[in-house]
């Protein structure tokens, strides 16, 4: 039998395990089998395992101390595929980011520092950097507070997250294409990465509304759309730099429409295969970059405040997500900051 120490949290809208580097195998294969016995993957219900029979329960943290100058922590995320025995580090996850400050201070990575300890973490997977503020009074971690986001119950203490230079993550250039929109098998589609590849695409260009629940978009019914979406996404991984996306999580297929609750677009997005529940963190930022690429299908549907400082609601199966996007003087995005929270579950030993 083999086992870890392992903190359980939920980060933003999404939950899992966080483990520090030194206590995995260091050897890539040996951690993603073990990370497997960990999630009880492959299994749709992962009954066997602490996944939760979902993509967005099923994932991991693996952090430590970071030797870059003036960055706190280095964070891998690491996806646990639910129903096949893949671990893939092919995407970046902003919501259980959320929850890496406040793991790094409470397994003693980051020294709190007064009310608020601002955590640099270097984002291993797309060599990029995020800062989360973490409450501290009194030097230990707050998780109570009266921070609400959508898709999360109750109210935590609020972890805003600023992400600076994101562009290109993953795929070399914010849009690799070169292009605002390049049609794919007859879809106007915005192949875009601010942070998560991407491809953006009205709703109604696929014979969607754009505003289906979670279970309508995962129904039988909709199974001859979600095919349409599946073609589309396996043509676009080359021209994004992704190569083969058979069997990644990326890019995220991403289904706008009007906003209907005073925001700025809404989303429906499938993460490739399931749908999300509301929209992933870096996907949220990748979707509001879309609607500020002009002539792109994003700008079509999308309501765009003025001003260098746009504040933009991004709405999704439940509820909304706001993104606060700096640009600069050309209209690009120079910064895209959100507020998350997040919560620990249990600290313990996870035994495979
Ligand atoms: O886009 C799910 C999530 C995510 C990713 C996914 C995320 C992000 O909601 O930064 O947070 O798109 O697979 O956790």
């Amino acid at each position: 039998m083999k086992q870890a120490p392992v903190m359980w949290m939920r980060g933003g809208t999404s939950k899992g395990g966080y483990f520090l580097a030194s206590d995995l195998p260091a050897d890539s294969e040996e951690r993603a089998q073990f990370l497997l016995g960990v999630m009880g993957s492959p299994d749709p219900r992962q009954i066997d395992g602490m996944g939760g029979a979902d993509p967005l329960t099923s994932k991991v943290a693996v952090v430590k101390k970071s030797e870059r100058d003036g960055v706190d922590v280095d964070y891998l995320f690491l996806q646990v595929f639910v129903d096949q025995a893949i671990v893939t580090d092919a995407q970046n996850c902003g919501n259980i980011l959320a929850g890496v400050g406040p793991f790094a201070i409470e397994r003693g990575l980051v020294s709190a520092r007064g009310d608020v300890t601002d955590v640099t973490i270097y984002m291993e997977n797309t060599g990029q950097t995020a800062v989360a503020s973490v409450q501290t009074p009194g030097g230990t971690v707050n998780y109570a507070g009266d921070a609400t986001i959508d898709g999360v119950p109750g109210s935590h203490a609020p972890i805003p997250v600023e992400f600076r230079d994101t562009a290109g993550s993953s795929c070399g250039a914010l849009l690799p294409t070169g292009n605002p929109v390049d049609e794919i098998n007859g879809v106007p589609c915005t192949l875009i990465d601010n942070g998560m590849p991407c491809i953006v695409f009205k709703a109604q260009d696929v014979g969607a509304s754009g505003y289906e629940t979670r279970e309508e978009m995962e129904a039988d019914a909709f199974a001859p759309i979600r095919e349409k979406i599946e073609a589309i996404r396996l043509a676009a991984g080359e021209r994004m730099n992704l190569g083969d996306v058979t069997e990644k999580s990326v890019p995220k297929m991403t289904l706008v429409a009007p906003p209907r609750n005073g925001g700025a677009v809404t989303t429906r997005v499938f993460i490739p295969h399931r749908a999300h529940a509301s929209i992933g963190v870096l996907g949220a930022v990748t979707a509001a970059t879309a609607c500020l690429v002009e002539g792109s299908p994003a700008a079509e549907v999308a309501d765009i405040p003025e001003g260098p400082e746009k504040t933009m609601s991004i709405e999704h199966p439940s509820g909304e997500t706001t993104c606060v996007m700096k640009v600069d003087a050309n209209g690009d995005v120079t910064s895209a900051a959100l507020l998350r929270t997040a919560r620990k579950l249990m600290d313990g030993t996870v035994y495979v």
